[in-house]
């Protein structure tokens, strides 16, 4: 049996949408209709969804049909799978009405985004998406934006995509709106309204004028681990359960921060477990220098040792000690949190979660682009202690094991990355376009090449037990 709307009244044991989808209204777009999209905020709406039916979700994929059509020939149904070790809950969302993709449907998107029952666009794009400096202002080489700049008409970058929405927005008099960026970058509402609001500003100052009185950016935070989904895994729910081609695996852990200075008429997401903060810096940075820089250093040092995936990597007695020490030595000290939040049970959870095996994670998932990830995760903390005038062993094993990746043609074939290729890596001294500014302080890059050359020299073990 296929899932549908057709075959939902034969499913038994499994939560089912408890709310009426026929008449469910769109109230959000969202670009990026990827894993992590539908194993988090689609299930926060779908629990919304349950009191209040004006808040459905229309999908943007900015490139190919593959979710679209996937998700359509099971009138965008799915499955989300939540696992820990041998326990598992199976429910099925219903709050994604229906996913365009942007080269066919340019004018549909631009119709629905006008209409004031959209009260929000939300974005998962990835770090790569946002076509931004690490200075957070808009990257105006990017190869995206320059076709943009040409055609702003038919744009393909996100910036691009919501500058014409809100153009669009204006003119037909829609209202406020709210533009949610859901990725893992510091400050992301931040840099959201730079690379929007410069964009626009640069087609139309009177467009960037209008989105400065309109238009809320919230920064956010999100925490969900959504591996990608593989073949295995769909053959395998298939013989157990039903068919169901956009099948979502994930934890039981889910978090959603979102700053509480949404506009207009905006969902109300702390009726669902979203924790709405005039501060989502403290938990943003918590997030992204305890956990994705703990995930990125135990993915890099990790494929070194030959791991596949996160658990693996964790499982190894070395790497785990050298990612507790990582947190509780070199990060938790410099590192401002939440007062809510207990950092020592953080950094146990974010090592609990990492090893949960029947949430695979591939090393190789983590490491991908990580020239855009490490600025987020790493750097900022590196930074920290130089400040101090220490040089962090541990960071520059983290930064060196990177290195040695994208140095390695056969490791660097098992991610992309913008970055990619680079030429042979002798010394990162003055390599600013891998370290930004940290490139230029001696000591760092000294430190740096000294774990580099001798990963090459005497194997990743010499220096995760060093
Ligand atoms: C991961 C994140 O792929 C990655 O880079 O570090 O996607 C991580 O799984 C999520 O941020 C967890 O919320």
């Amino acid at each position: 049996m296929s899932l549908s709307e057709r075959s939902l009244t034969e499913l038994q044991d499994i939560s089912t949408p408890n709310y009426d989808r026929k008449n469910i209204r769109p109230g959000v777009l969202h670009i990026g209709v990827g894993n992590f999209h539908r194993g988090h905020q689609a299930v926060y709406f779908d629990d919304l969804l349950e009191t209040d039916l004006r808040w459905g979700i229309v999908g943007i994929s900015m490139r190919s049909g593959g979710t679209r059509d996937r998700m359509a020939s099971q009138d965008h149904l799915y499955t989300v799978c939540e696992k820990n070790g041998n326990k598992s809950s199976y429910r099925i969302i219903g709050s994604i009405l229906d996913v365009l993709v942007l080269a066919e449907s340019r004018q549909e998107i631009l119709k629905l985004g006008v209409s004031s029952d959209i009260s929000c666009i939300t974005l998962t794009v990835t770090e790569n998406g946002y076509c931004h400096t690490n200075s957070g202002d808009l990257n105006w080489q990017h190869p995206e934006i320059t076709h943009d700049l040409e055609h702003p008409d038919s744009p393909i970058s996100a910036p691009g995509l919501l500058v014409a929405l809100l153009d669009a927005r204006k003119r037909a008099d829609g209202g406020p709106i709210n533009l949610i960026s859901c990725d893992n970058l510091s400050g992301n509402g931040r840099v959201l309204r730079s690379v929007v609001s410069q964009l626009a500003e640069h087609l139309s100052p009177d467009l960037a004028q209008w989105i400065d009185k309109n238009v809320a950016f919230p920064s956010t935070m999100v925490d969900r681990i959504v591996p990608a989904t593989t073949d295995d895994d769909i053959e395998d729910f298939s013989e157990q359960h039903f068919r169901d081609s956009a099948l979502i695996t994930t934890e039981e852990f889910t978090q959603w921060v979102v700053e509480d200075s949404l506009i207009g008429n905006a969902p109300p997401l702390s009726g669902v477990g979203v924790l709405l903060t005039p501060d989502v810096a403290a938990f943003e940075t918590m997030k992204l220098r305890f956990l994705n820089a703990t995930h990125s250093a135990l993915a890099y040092l990790g494929l070194l040792c030959g791991y596949e995936f996160i658990h693996e990597a964790l499982d190894d007695p070395s790497l785990k000690s050298f990612a507790t020490a990582l947190m509780s030595a070199e990060i938790a000290p410099i590192t401002a949190t939440p007062d809510e939040v207990d950092i020592n049970q953080y950094q146990q959870s974010v090592l609990t979660r990492f090893s949960n095996a029947a949430v695979p994670y591939k090393t190789a998932q983590v490491a991908t682009n990580g020239s855009l990830k490490l600025p987020q995760r790493i750097f900022p903390t590196i930074e920290r202690h130089l400040q101090t005038g220490e040089i962090p062993r541990r960071l520059c094993v983290v930064v060196a094991g990177w290195l040695a990746c994208i140095d390695d043609v056969n490791l660097a074939q098992q991610f992309s990355d913008p970055i990619l290729p680079v030429p042979p890596l002798n010394t990162c001294e003055g390599r600013t376009d891998l370290l930004g500014h940290l490139a230029n302080n001696e000591r760092l890059t000294r430190e740096v090449d000294r774990h580099l050359q001798a990963i090459k020299r005497d194997g990743i073990a010499s220096v995760i037990s060093g």
